[in-house]
């Protein structure tokens, strides 16, 4: 009865157990078929765990971009803290907890920070911006590490640029650049550039919005990226046009800017993530709107403009509108995690195929909900990610997530030589995946049909009223576009 599984169990063991010696790999084997259940779990690619839970006094709502630097995580809270206006936090994952490093006031020090940090290149110090301030325009603030030395370095007028809602990151130039969400010459913010030290202000484009020389607005922009060229490239939910979202480059000194996209009003639109250059050369992004279902979706433009839908989100489980920005894993999957309504962990490949879903939060006290950064690669495989919601104190979650591309299982029940009456023969059997069947299915020639069922699966293989004997190819897929190997059963036509 176990041969189906065995034969599919004893090939996806090889790799695995090449280098082991044949007795363990016996041992291996016998273990296998005392428990098929513990046997799935021991050889699931993808694990997930809460390591921390956010709290109050030190971190309550985690969000925006953070940083994983000597074992530890930093990061900006958007609420709690001494005075409930946010604090930046370090929290060590090998514990799961959380220093406070520095509480906002409120004050001088401004509010509320919500696109969280970034670490300098050049210092080490992590920087990141945040609302309120002396002219209750926003600030631009840096931490040392571990977090002894906090310094607001600029307070933003308004006029020369407000309400910075998108992370900035430094340039290979050693500056600062980052988008305003308000103030500028039209009101609709612009691109700015600052010294690591808060010297050397300067707002180097004002946006124009729908039209004009810097078509865009600033307002909850995703932030800016270097490309391989220098210049800076970034992407803005509204303005241009349509008023539905611009892709725009710019040179560092601000002289150049070039809209290569204006999104249209139909399919995707107002993408609101900062962009991920891809080890292809091309930009990904994310718009929280437009497509079928007007979820947003998920796209991949060139730097100068040539543009693919990759896939939209729906009102599925799902999930839709993504914390933050895609990342690119070792592994060379596209990365992600979506806020609403509780969301999901992500992979799907640069094309765009094989969304799959690795976890789907459920929220309440044992996990978290609403992934509100980007995921953090630590090791190879392993992605950590924070929630601003869920968890212990519903104040959010750091959680780890394991995964690797796996390949689906297929099994027959009863044996692979059977005999058939009449003119057709009847299969079942189950399959298994670390993420999901998506589909079992079979052929006696080279077509594959699909089966009725997935993890319990059957098949009613028609045959030919002249053909006594028939050979049954089996195989199951997931979510990744993997295929289990082929199982075969060989049917003889009874007396
Ligand atoms: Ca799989």
């Amino acid at each position: 009865m176990l041969l189906g599984i065995w034969s599919h169990f004893v090939r996806a063991e090889l790799a695995f157990v090449v280098p082991m010696q044949k007795q363990t790999m016996k041992t291996t084997l016998l273990i296998l078929t005392a428990s098929l259940g513990s046997v799935l779990s021991a050889m699931a690619g993808t694990q997930y765990e809460i390591v921390a839970n956010a709290n109050a006094s030190e971190a309550e709502w985690p969000r925006g971009q953070w940083v994983y630097s000597a074992g530890n995580f930093y990061g900006a809270s958007q609420n709690g803290g001494a005075s409930g206006m946010g604090s930046l936090f370090r929290c060590d994952p090998a514990t799961g907890q959380f220093f406070l490093l520095h509480s906002f006031s409120g004050g001088n020090d401004g509010t509320s920070p919500s696109t969280g940090l970034f670490e300098s290149p050049t210092n080490g110090r992590l920087y990141g911006v945040n609302y309120g301030g002396m002219n209750n325009a926003g600030t631009i603030f840096r931490i040392d590490k571990p977090g002894n030395f906090f310094e607001t370095i600029h307070q933003f007028t308004g006029l020369s640029g407000g309400s910075p809602d998108s992370p900035p990151m430094e340039a290979s130039d050693g500056k600062i650049y980052g988008i305003a969400g308000s103030g500028g010459a039209f009101g609709f913010g612009g691109i700015y550039t600052i010294n690591l030290d808060g010297t050397g202000y300067q707002l180097l484009r004002a946006f124009t919005g729908t039209g004009g020389a810097t078509r865009g607005k600033g307002e909850e922009s995703g932030g800016l990226v270097e490309g391989p060229n220098g210049y800076l490239y970034g992407v803005t939910p509204s303005g241009g046009t349509n008023d539905t979202g611009v892709f725009f480059q710019m040179s560092k000194d601000g002289v150049t800017y070039n809209v290569f996209r204006e999104w249209p009003s139909t399919g995707l639109q107002r993408p609101n993530k900062r962009l991920l250059l891809a080890s292809d050369g091309y930009f990904y992004g994310s718009t929280n709107s437009g497509g079928a279902a007007n979820r947003g979706g998920i796209f991949r433009i060139s730097a100068s403009g040539d543009y693919t839908e990759l896939h939209e989100f729906d009102n599925s489980p799902n999930g839709y509108s993504m914390g933050g920005n895609l990342i690119e894993g070792t592994d060379g999957y596209l990365y992600g995690c979506t806020f609403f309504p509780v969301g999901v962990v992500f992979r799907l490949a640069k094309d765009g195929s094989s969304f799959a879903v690795l976890h789907r939060f459920t929220g309440g006290t044992t996990d978290g909900s609403q992934a509100g950064a980007p995921l953090i690669e630590t090791t190879p495989g392993v992605f950590h990610g924070t929630t601003i919601a869920g968890g212990t104190n519903n104040d959010g979650v750091i959680y780890r997530i394991e995964t690797t591309i796996e390949a689906p299982t297929l099994s027959v029940s009863g044996p692979r030589r059977v005999t058939f009456r009449g003119s057709s023969l009847r299969l079942r059997g189950t399959a298994a995946d670390d993420l999901r069947v998506v589909r079992v299915e079979y052929t006696t020639k080279k077509l594959y049909k699909p089966a009725v069922g997935t993890t319990a699966w059957k098949a009613r293989v028609r045959v030919k009223p002249t053909s006594s004997r028939v050979k049954v190819r089996l195989r199951s897929l997931d979510d990744d576009g993997q295929l289990s190997g082929l199982t075969t059963v060989r049917a003889r036509r009874a007396e």
